[in-house]
């Protein structure tokens, strides 16, 4: 199918402009419809860098990334934008009602459409709680939500596009790991055929992963499932006792 989401990394080296030494070296994977793919490794380790090659915030130095099998510097950007939400590390809410703030990547959201996705990102409760719902005001830089709020507002607006594709760029951090919990098995519920690749910092987040691949140092070091690794990769078993 020409909409698919299947996801490849071919042999990818990416080095930020100007500067001398590359922050990703060879990577190579392949995320499919269906499957969730989870990348953790240490801080500065290049996951964010390695997310943001799909929607070509930036483009590698050698190799390529592929999107359903067409390199995505000859895919159109906002076809790109059409099949696939990055939920960023920092997620931003500009100031404006939390409906149009939803409907960021699709104006034409019906209100019922805002809602099914809030649910979802379990964000449901803390928007009907206020008077005003989805007219309510979210101020400049979205200072008037906490930080999980933020986060569930900004995974409810991804979920709005239906993308093929999903980039998690380590947005469970700030819930509870209940939340956590709830919000990525509604998640899968819902999303069940798309492609996720997750980063996350918590292990709980992703034993559930089809593949796990550990970054260290812009290179993927070991790759398996949660059992596989704890029995094969000495960087994953630091990870999971820190
Ligand atoms: P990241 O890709 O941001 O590393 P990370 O996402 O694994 O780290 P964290 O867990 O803290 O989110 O950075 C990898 C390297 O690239 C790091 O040395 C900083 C550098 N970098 C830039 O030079 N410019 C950028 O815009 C970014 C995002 C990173
Ligand atoms: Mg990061």
């Amino acid at each position: 199918a020409a909409l698919a989401g299947v996801v490849e990394y071919r042999n990818v080296t990416f080095a930020y402009p100007g500067a001398e030494s590359p922050v990703l070296s060879n990577i190579s994977f392949t995320a499919r419809p269906g499957q969730t793919i989870a990348i953790i490794g240490s801080t500065g380790a290049g996951k964010t860098s390695l997310l943001s090659l799909l929607p070509r915030l930036y483009d590698p130095a050698e190799g390529q990334v592929l999107l359903d099998g067409v390199p995505v510097d000859r895919l159109d950007r906002a076809e790109i934008t059409k099949r696939v939400a990055l939920v960023p590390q920092r997620p931003y809410l500009f100031s404006g009602s939390i409906g149009h703030n939803l409907r960021f990547g699709k104006t034409e959201a019906t209100d019922q459409e805002l809602w099914d996705a809030l649910r979802v990102a379990q964000g449901e409760s803390f928007v009907r709680e206020k008077k005003n719902g989805l007219d309510s005001r979210i101020s400049q830089g979205g200072t008037n939500v906490s930080g999980g709020q933020r986060q569930r507002l900004c995974i409810a607006r991804a979920l709005v596009t239906k993308p093929r594709v999903y980039l998690f760029d380590d947005s469970f951090s700030a819930l509870d790991v209940a939340t956590d919990a709830r919000l990525r098995a509604a998640l899968k519920r819902t999303t069940s055929d798309a492609t996720v690749i997750i980063v996350a910092q918590r292990i709980s987040t992703i034993t559930e992963a089809d593949q796990i691949l550990v970054l260290d140092n812009g290179r993927i070091v070991d790759r398996g499932t949660h059992e596989e690794l704890l029995e094969t990769s000495p960087t994953y078993q630091e990870i999971v006792e820190s």
